[in-house]
């Protein structure tokens, strides 16, 4: 039974994970580093351990430190939100090989997963559709050009240790190609220590559309629908909703159903997220698979009525999921934005410091996931996001309204933030339209 868990995370995403313990009648124990002393989730918690100086590396990457708190603090769990530690193996076999429950898959699924190439056949061999390329790593130039040939231009080569869009190039013919094929190579070895790449067809326009899944220790699974995640800049989210405007009924309900059986046959457990490109034609690819929680959980739980957090925990203490496909509803539209302290003015160059004033909005239909308060200093060392603004409404048109109205609302104050940007995309005839991919912001801003 699981009594006592330690959350390895800071910010908000620490704050949310203590709010559902606490409803469970679970023990927290909230780390923090020196930067952290006055962060919300140490004063939430029911416990907390200075873990380490400022830097992740000393801090929240600190792994010695972090179980050394967990065995101090009689923690039986761990739950490493997003980021940090949620997605290491090497972590999550420690965790295991302690006692200590990790609260997410096995690690041989993280590990298996977090090499992308690797997953890619894997979810292939499983029936998910992907993108034609190499069967596995491309081994050498002259390899990448021959599969070039075949597949045509464009062509995108991977890092097979990269994810979320770094160590990718793109290709539009085979002189680009060679240059492109070095460079990938050494930034996938400095930045990954690992310079295996993959190569496949380069999906113009694409959406990012997401399937969230949950799946108990049973080998129950069940999927809450997707997100579109399309309105990012430089491979960052900035805005999230459900449904995706773009998904017929039909494409929906596949790709649903494919992500369920794939799920199932490799015998993933807890939450999951299985991120698919789909293209003007609804055909959907597989991409990644993400095996953490997400930053923008909160869409689906809006439109579902499922607390993402809980069944995480309750599937951790190998109880059976609380849903089965037919009970699960889905009422409406969400969107979420993230609200980060940095400067559009200059380059959106992170923008930490006191926050002087603060008004966070409210009302019918609108959820703020935060860790600040009014006072609270943000500091320079993690990520700059602050906020999420989540609304839910009956359409997409009364989300976007909402968004606007909760926008109008909020006061930060002391240090910058992107609220007029995301105003800016609120209010662009594209994106109020539909009308939009992964590019969107770059095509619309410039940026
Ligand atoms: C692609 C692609 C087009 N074609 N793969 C970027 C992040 C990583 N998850 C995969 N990414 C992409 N892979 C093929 N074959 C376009 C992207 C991509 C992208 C994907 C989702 C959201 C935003 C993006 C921005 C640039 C490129």
């Amino acid at each position: 039974m699981i009594k006592k868990i330690l959350i390895a995370n800071r910010g908000e995403i620490a704050v949310r994970i203590i709010r559902a313990c606490r409803e469970m009648g679970i023990r927290t124990v909230a780390i923090y580093s020196e930067a952290d002393k006055n962060a919300l989730h140490k004063t939430l918690a029911d416990e907390a351990i200075c873990i380490g100086p400022a830097p992740s590396i000393k801090s929240y990457l600190n792994q010695k430190a972090i179980l050394e708190a967990a065995c101090l603090t009689g923690s039986d769990s761990i739950h490493p939100g997003y980021g940090f530690l949620s997605e290491n193996a090497e972590f999550a076999k420690i965790c295991e090989e302690m006692g200590i429950k990790f609260i997410g898959p096995n690690y041989k699924l993280i590990d298996l997963l977090g090499n992308k190439s690797k997953a890619k056949e894997t979810m292939k061999n499983a029936g998910l559709p992907v993108v034609p390329g190499s069967e596995g790593l491309v081994l050498s130039k002259e390899q990448a050009i021959q599969i070039a040939k075949k597949i045509e231009y464009p062509v995108i080569l991977k890092a097979s240790a990269g994810g979320g869009g770094r160590g990718i190039r793109i290709a539009h013919n085979e002189k680009e190609l060679e240059k492109e094929y070095d460079i990938v190579k050494q930034e996938a070895l400095i930045s990954f220590k690992d310079d295996s790449i993959y190569i496949e067809k380069y999906i113009e326009n694409p959406r990012h559309v997401e399937i969230q899944v949950l799946a108990d220790e049973h080998g129950n699974v069940v999927h809450l629908g997707e997100r579109d995640c399309s309105v990012q800049r430089r491979n960052q989210k900035v805005l999230e909703e459900t449904p995706s405007g773009i998904l017929k009924e039909e494409t929906r309900k596949k790709m649903g159903e494919t992500t369920v059986k794939a799920v199932k046959e490799i015998g993933y457990t807890n939450a999951g997220t299985i991120e698919f490109l789909v293209d003007k034609n609804q055909k959907f690819y597989f991409m990644e698979m993400n095996t953490r929680v997400q930053v923008e959980h909160p869409v689906t739980e809006m439109v579902t009525g499922i607390d993402i957090i809980k069944e995480q925990i309750k599937i951790a203490n190998g109880d059976f999921l609380s849903y089965s496909q037919n009970n699960i509803t889905f009422t409406g539209n969400s969107m979420e934005v993230r609200i980060n302290a940095e400067n559009p003015e200059k380059g959106f160059m992170p923008s930490p410091g006191t926050i002087t004033e603060l008004h966070l909005p409210g009302g019918n239909g609108v959820r703020v996931d935060t860790a600040i308060y009014h006072g609270y200093k943000v500091p320079a060392n993690y990520d700059s996001m602050l906020a999420k603004i989540i609304v839910h409404g009956r359409d997409r048109q009364e989300c976007i309204s909402k968004m606007k109205s909760a926008i109008a609302e909020l006061v930060i104050e002391g240090i910058s933030t992107n609220s007029d940007f995301i105003l800016k995309i609120l209010e662009n005839q594209n994106f109020k339209t539909n009308q939009y991919d992964t590019s969107f912001i770059k095509k619309e801003f410039g940026l």
